[in-house]
């Protein structure tokens, strides 16, 4: 407790004991970070964002987000009240009769606010149930008017305001970040037209073509129903089940045991729309387009070995990551991209457009940039903004349009229906993360928790009592479906080139690099091998031979079982056949090669020589890049020469795989302490094996011999991200280091 002016303890949350001075809350410290690097011991984890920035949230101008400050409250300095706005004298105590007698049912205080609390959960949703958000804006690079009426494309330099969430798919609210899953990447234009939500995954294809099969793929991946496992993993036998069943999975397969299903950072991963949407301009005239979104951090990810060791040193790992570099200032950033085709362009590709397991090479339709998109902006609360934005394929405006992709159709009901129980009425576009920044007006009224009151007596159109009003737009300025021509017989089947369930998977396949393939064979192998039912594998590896023998025999042999017959494939003719497309290689979006948010551990303890790492650490500021001095326990070093260093935190809270590098510093004492740490051993082990730079400083590189991690690559090559230096060639490493960390991560090394 602190003293008050009337040398009274004071504890702020026991107002009902020591009276009115309690209920003036103490101002706000203000963090201003330290430098570890010189004076008292003060840091922690909590204000690692300071390093690249002021650690406070930059809030951006945006005409979405500063309206939210009309139901933003802040108690800085207010007196607690119930939800009537009557003050409460006591929070701690019930109504008792009587000090040891049982509790008054007149207790309305104590009634209302444990009501409230039974209450405080809502469901989660169905998939996509964990996520992470932020507030940001789209910015047209040109007039896009020629394509599209669509009002984010207006102008050069026209900014929209934009809410995205990303998410896993499997995973329940609580689970891990570093699942390896598909990742949701849901946009909420609010246009000046209405809100327009592109709701997108990381990935470009999907599972399934026909949205009847969407609840039997969601049940078989989701844990398992008499037993509750496992927990945001598709490694089991119901997941397996369905999709060796279902043979158009195939191409997605690829795909989510590829490393884009455990990205480094939702900054670093692509954004797709996946199906084929319309774009009808004001003529009227419509083309068909995919929605890209490429980041300007680059593609990267993990490692499975890391991504099952990040779940348990930081399973919100994707969350704090996201949330750190907003609030450090380094907006993360992506660029949207379109691939535009017409009607007859598509008559001609080979695959059928409105099919969900097919993407379209950039070689058959380039990507036409049209804008930028940043997020600068941290929500203020989880809850109100990002547990209750509602994403919802229906939401489009005047401009865009649907395809009739069976999926998307399938799609454009779900949206709204799901957030019906899950927000628990109609009324949802009324809460303010979803409220558009076009003016609403119809004649839609009353249902649970309504907030606008309407005026007046007509709630109809037409009428003539309200002069007519809310009228109709009329073709030029409303929603205009366009007008396909379309002369069928109704039918329940699909197209028949949706039948060519392996194609693709071969260009996905061939596409790739070595150590990218090799990382989809290890993943087919993990997964499998957690299948119980041998019938199952057999059924996978089966599909697999049809897509390459490489494939199927490398995850055939990790199984120790033989090859079984390749699955029965229906005879198309004539079916593509496709060159490599490079753009489907992680490989080739490496990013704008900088440093920038990367996490470089520098080991410190007493004795290290302490000139050399001081140098490093500010340069590693100046780049933009989060170092961080990582010791035996919190507190102080003594090296051997200038003063203490503060430990900015311990081995044992953040090992190895929560940093993208390595510097161990010199000094003869501090590496002999090292020799035999088991802590340090393995942070350097595992620095190794997952790829990642190292730089050892002087004496540190015995290190490397006790640990095991030898001086070159498997194939005798020099191993230009494992870096020694002499203490006074440390800044010449530097350069070096900067190269091995911007290239993220050494692929050759491949212990993975
Ligand atoms: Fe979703 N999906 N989905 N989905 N989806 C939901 O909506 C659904 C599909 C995607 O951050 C749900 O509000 C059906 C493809 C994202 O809030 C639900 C089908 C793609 C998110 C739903 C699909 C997605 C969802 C659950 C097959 C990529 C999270 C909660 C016909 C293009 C959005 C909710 C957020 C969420 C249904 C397939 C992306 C139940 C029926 C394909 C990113 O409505």
């Amino acid at each position: 407790g602190q003293a008050t002016a009337a040398g009274m303890p004071q504890n702020p949350t026991k107002g009902g004991e020591y009276g009115e001075p309690a209920r003036t809350p103490q101002p706000g410290a203000t963090v201003e970070p330290p430098s570890p690097l010189v004076g008292a011991s003060t840091t922690s984890e909590n204000i690692a964002s300071a390093k690249v920035g002021k650690g406070v949230a930059p809030v951006a101008a945006s005409p979405v987000a500063d309206p939210l400050d009309r139901v933003r409250s802040d108690a800085t300095g207010q007196t607690l009240t119930t939800n009537q706005g009557v003050q409460i004298a006591d929070n701690q105590h019930s109504l008792k009769v009587g000090l040891r007698g049982p509790t008054a049912l007149e207790d309305f205080i104590l009634r209302e606010k444990i009501t409230h609390f039974d209450h405080e959960r809502i469901p989660e949703r169905v998939v996509h149930a964990r996520g992470s958000a932020a507030h940001g804006y789209f910015e047209a690079y040109q007039d896009l008017s020629k394509v599209t009426r669509a009002a984010p494309f207006a102008a050069a330099g026209k900014q929209t305001p934009v809410f995205v969430r990303f998410s896993t798919v499997a995973g329940e609210r609580g689970s891990t970040d570093t699942a390896r899953d598909v990742r949701g990447f849901a946009v909420k234009f609010y246009t000046d037209e209405g809100n327009w939500d592109l709701v997108g995954n990381n990935i470009p294809v999907f599972f399934i073509q026909d949205a009847m099969k969407f609840p039997d793929l969601v049940h078989a991946v989701k844990p398992e129903p008499n037993n509750g496992i496992p927990q945001a993993a598709s490694a089991h036998d119901t997941f397996w089940d369905f999709a060796s069943l279902s043979p158009e999975s195939v191409h997605m397969m690829l795909w989510t045991m590829s490393d884009r299903a455990i990205p480094r950072s939702y900054r670093m991963m692509q954004g797709f729309g996946v199906h084929s949407y319309r774009m009808v301009n004001a003529e009227g005239e419509s083309v068909f387009v995919k929605f890209h979104w490429t980041p300007v951090a680059g593609t990267h990810s993990l490692v499975w070995d890391e991504a099952v060791k990040i779940s348990g040193a930081d399973p919100d790992f994707h969350r704090r990551d996201l949330w750190e570099s907003i609030e450090a200032g380094a907006f993360p950033e992506w660029e949207l991209a379109l691939q535009i085709f017409t009607e007859e362009q598509a008559a001609g590709f080979g695959f059928d457009i409105l099919d969900s397991t097919k993407l379209i090479p950039e070689e058959l339709v380039p990507l036409t940039p049209v804008g930028k998109m940043v997020l600068n902006r941290n929500p203020d609360n989880f809850f109100a903004e990002t547990e209750q934005v509602a994403f919802c394929v229906a939401h489009v405006v005047p401009g865009i349009d649907f395809s009739n992709d069976p999926l998307l159709q399938g799609r454009i009901h779900s949206y709204l229906d799901t957030q019906i129980t899950r927000l628990g009425g109609v009324n949802f576009h009324e809460i303010p993360i979803n409220s558009p920044v076009a003016p609403v007006y119809n004649n839609q009224r009353d249902g649970h928790h309504r907030q606008a009151i309407h005026r007046g007596r007509v709630a109809y159109e037409p009428n003539s009592l309200a002069g007519g009003s809310p009228a109709q737009a009329g073709y030029r300025r409303g929603f205009t479906t366009f007008p396909e021509h379309i002369v069928e017989d109704k039918v329940r089947g699909k197209a028949e080139l949706f039948a060519d369930h392996y194609s693709q998977a071969r260009l996905f396949w061939q596409s790739q690099t070595t150590p990218e393939k090799q990382h989809i064979v290890k993943a087919f192998r993990f997964e499998l091998s957690r299948v119980q039912t041998l019938a199952v594998r057999e059924r996978v590896v089966s599909l697999l031979m049809n897509v390459a023998d490489e494939l199927a025999q490398g995850v055939a042999g990790g199984l120790g079982m033989p090859l079984p017959e390749a699955a029965p494939v229906l005879a198309l003719q004539p079916l593509p056949s496709y060159e490599p497309s490079p753009a489907l290689s992680l490989m080739n979006f490496p990013g704008d090669g900088s440093i920038k948010t990367r996490r470089v551990a520098i080991l410190v303890a007493n004795g290290v020589e302490s000139e050399a790492i001081r140098g490093l650490y500010t340069k590693l500021l100046t780049e933009g890049a989060v170092p961080r001095l990582v010791g035996p326990l919190l507190g102080q070093v003594t090296p051997v020469d200038g003063d203490p260093l503060n430990v900015e935190v311990s081995v044992e809270a953040m090992p190895a795989v929560l940093y993208d590098a390595v510097i161990v510093s010199s000094g003869d004492a501090a590496v002999s302490t090292w020799m035999n740490d088991p802590d340090v051993m393995d942070f350097l082990r595992d620095q190794y094996r997952h790829g990642k730079p190292m730089l050892m400083l002087g004496g540190s590189s015995a290190l490397l011999k006790q640990a095991g991690i030898p001086s070159a690559l498997p194939d005798g090559s020099v191993d230009d991200a494992l870096l020694m230096a002499d203490s006074a060639g440390a800044d010449a490493a530097f350069a070096s280091f900067k190269t091995a960390l911007a290239g993220f991560r050494q692929a050759k090394r491949d212990a993975n």
